[in-house]
């Protein structure tokens, strides 16, 4: 006599291919697509940061012959600067801190999504091969005017 009926046993070894399917799915789209676990890679004092390089002096430095740093301020409720211009090719280090509560960063048409905690500098890099507007916005609820808290990456 069968200690587990047939139907049980096709549904928990279907459960097991389906879980492992996943795992491997999830697991190779890191190496397939590129993708990173977004961390700190800076601590700071979320109250003096903004009197320092390089957050005193926010804007787009160009560090290489296609390659900028974009050094970005969060606060409630805009990034200073809310519009950065760059050529067509151009590879961008997005570097941001916030400078009182949680927010976020999403740049549409890339990876970029990055959660800006006070207290720490996050960074992740795009590529613009294709000339357009690419919107970026605040992707934590961080008061009363989050809604507005957007800004451009102009690609030329
Ligand atoms: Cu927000």
């Amino acid at each position: 006599m069968e200690m587990i009926h047939r139907y049980e046993r096709f549904f928990l070894g279907s459960t097991v291919v389906i879980l492992i399917i996943g795992m491997v799915a999830v697991t190779s789209s890191f190496f397939v697509n590129d993708l990173e676990l977004p961390s700190p890679v800076d601590t700071v004092d979320p109250a003096t940061f903004t009197s320092e390089p390089p957050f005193n002096n926010p804007g787009l430095f160009q560090v290489g012959e296609n390659e900028y740093d974009a050094i970005i301020t969060a606060q409630a409720w805009a990034f200073i600067p809310g519009q950065i211009t760059v050529p067509v090719g151009s590879t961008v280090n997005f570097k941001i801190g916030s400078v009182d509560v949680v927010h976020g960063l999403i740049v549409h048409g890339t990876n970029v999504n990055l959660t800006i905690v006070p207290g720490q500098i996050s960074e992740a890099t795009a590529t613009f091969d294709e000339p357009g507007e690419f919107l970026f916005v605040c992707s934590e609820y961080c008061g009363i005017l989050h809604h507005n808290m957007a800004g451009r990456v102009i690609v030329n």
